[in-house]
């Protein structure tokens, strides 16, 4: 098999963070006067802070200079602080252990390769940290996912190349980096929204090392 080393996204594919995202994007939101969707939300996954607070803005038709943006971005993160503090190894999606270690044991490098700044410190919080080679997150990359940056140094850190990677991913912005840095790419959610990705599961739950091994030969 090609696969040396997989790489996982960490919010929608090893947690749910979407969720406590957009409870506070949602807050932000309100004190801006608008109503933010849980479908408006689908359109910040996988995207950075900043990029994040632009399209809320831009659904709120709100103008705004960048102090305030500074400002708001900050609200933001510390309202997320104090709800993703709480996680626990609970909140880890059904099967992803399970799954990494079969990939451990069959000799496969594990990285993270996620756009959140937070990254660290949910992996602290759900006992992962460990589990990992390598973690990029959004402190180590200057350039957010549709750019390769964030995955290119995750092959790095673990010295094999592109073409030896697989990505696992659940969404847009993410597989499109994933296929601009020219590796394999699983989707984690539905087909219909992720475009691009050799493969999409729902999640790891059904999924093993021997259906890797059979679309990878
Ligand atoms: P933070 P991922 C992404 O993480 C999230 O999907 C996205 O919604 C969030 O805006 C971004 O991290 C930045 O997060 O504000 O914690 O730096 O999916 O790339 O693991
Ligand atoms: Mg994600």
């Amino acid at each position: 098999m090609n696969i040396r080393a997989c790489l996982f996204d960490l919010d929608g594919v090893v947690v749910d963070t979407a969720k406590y995202h957009y409870i506070a994007w949602e807050k932000i939101a309100d004190e801006l006067g608008f109503h933010f969707t849980e479908k408006d939300n689908e359109r910040l996954k996988g995207v950075s802070r900043m990029e994040s607070l632009e399209i809320l803005l831009e659904v709120g038709k709100i103008k705004i200079d960048y102090y305030k943006k500074e400002e708001l971005a900050l609200k933001k993160n510390n309202l997320y602080l104090s709800y993703i503090q709480r996680m626990t190894p609970d909140e880890i999606l059904p099967g992803v252990i399970p799954f990494m270690d079969e990939l451990k044991s069959n000799g496969i490098m594990i990285a993270l390769g996620s756009a959140s700044k937070n990254a660290l410190f949910i992996l602290e919080k759900i006992k992962l940290t460990l589990k990992f080679d390598a973690v990029i997150d959004g402190n180590k990359v200057k350039n957010a996912k549709p750019d390769p940056e964030v995955f290119l140094k995750g092959a790095i850190e673990l010295g094999v190349t592109p073409q030896n990677c697989l990505v696992f991913e659940d969404a847009q912005a993410g597989i499109d980096a994933a296929r601009n840095a020219g590796m394999y790419i699983i989707g984690i959610g539905q087909t219909e929204n992720l475009k691009n990705a050799d493969h999409v599961i729902p999640g790891f739950q059904k999924f093993n090392f021997n259906q890797l091994v059979s679309w990878y030969m």
